[in-house]
């Protein structure tokens, strides 16, 4: 099973050859911050996870793209306002995803692409990337698709924007099935108002390993990854009773594990896989030092250096006076 064969599943091919219902197709959508991550594939041409995961929406932080034919037979990609390279990495994947949705020889797309996530706070533009992009190409060819072959579509682009389709809290279910048809995100039906999430950047700098390698290397070298589903289940229904009991102790703790959980499993890979730089270890017990103040503020970090903090907002005042770098998000709105 390929990624042809999903997207023939789910649009068929009579639909795919219909053409483009309007002249151009709008999407948009949030980056996510897992609180369970998704760290590890069983599948690696479908993205198809060892685990289930758990995220969080950014509400009005994400990527807007609009997709149109263009007016040459080569694809036209603009990323904020700029032409991006035909060879760079994002024009490659990007074409490679527009191909699942075309026959060969048709004229170019233009695809013109809006990170509204600050570049420079270091959170992958991936995620609401792909999934921006399937609702565009779902508003401009009329498909209708409801929000679990959305979600599915957007997983063939990058594992985590099968999240990004929806806001609030969500979840992707792992699936077992080989053709990832059962391997979709979902929103809990919860909403948390006073629910914060600080974005700490330490370093705008490129990463030495992407979370693609990185993750295939772990999967692949290290020993403490066979503890990683285990931890996993533990911590998903322990998350989806915090979060419902909106108790930010036990949601922030389990978040913190499971994030530290996650960075641990990359030591133990060879060549080792250690994103943190030393701001980022004091950032974390700067976190612990207003926590052990009693201020309920948590940590947790993705595929780079940079510090998410979670906390409510009763206390947004305490954490913004210690940690001024800080910028914190309501994804509720
Ligand atoms: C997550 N990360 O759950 C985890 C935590 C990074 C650390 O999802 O290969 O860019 O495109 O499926 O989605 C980053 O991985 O990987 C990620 P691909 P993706 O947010």
């Amino acid at each position: 099973m390929n990624k042809h064969d999903v997207v023939t599943r789910i649009l068929g091919d009579a639909t795919r050859r219909c053409g483009p219902a309007k002249r151009q197709g709008t999407g948009e959508a949030p980056a996510n911050i897992a609180l369970c991550k998704y760290w590890g594939k069983r599948d690696t041409e479908l993205n198809l996870p060892v685990t289930s995961s758990l995220s969080v929406s950014l509400g009005t932080l994400g990527t807007r793209t609009t997709v149109q034919q263009a007016e040459t037979t080569e694809d036209i990609v603009l990323l904020n306002g700029a032409p991006a390279a035909p060879d760079s990495d994002f024009a490659r994947r990007l074409n490679a995803f527009l191909d699942l949705f075309r026959e060969p020889g048709g004229p170019g797309w233009r695809v013109e692409t809006v990170n509204t996530i600050p570049t420079a706070a270091g959170l992958a533009s991936s995620a609401s990337g792909f999934a921006a992009l399937v609702l565009a190409l779902d508003d401009w060819f009329g498909w209708a698709l409801d929000g679990r072959s959305l979600s599915i579509l957007a997983r063939l682009g990058s594992g985590s924007a099968s999240r990004s389709v929806f806001t609030g809290f969500v979840e992707w279910h792992a699936g077992e099935a080989a053709d990832g048809m059962d391997s979709y995100a979902e929103p809990l039906d919860l909403s948390w108002p006073d629910f914060r999430i600080g974005l700490w950047t330490l370093s705008a700098e490129a990463k030495k390993i992407g979370s693609r390698d990185a993750m295939r290397r772990t999967v692949e070298t290290s020993a403490l990854y066979r503890a990683w589903p285990g931890q996993c289940a533990e911590d998903l229904p322990g998350l989806r009773s915090a979060l419902s009991d909106r108790d930010i102790e036990r949601t922030g703790a389990l978040a913190e594990r499971n994030a530290l959980a996650m960075h641990a499993t990359g030591l133990g890979a060879w060549p080792p896989v250690l994103f943190w730089l030393p701001e980022t270890v004091a950032a974390l017990r700067a976190v612990w030092a207003l926590r052990d103040g009693g201020v309920p503020v948590y940590a947790t970090m993705d595929a780079g250096p940079n510090v998410k903090v979670l906390f409510e907002a009763n206390r947004e005042a305490d954490v913004l006076s210690a940690i001024p770098a800080l910028t914190a998000v309501a994804p509720f709105g």
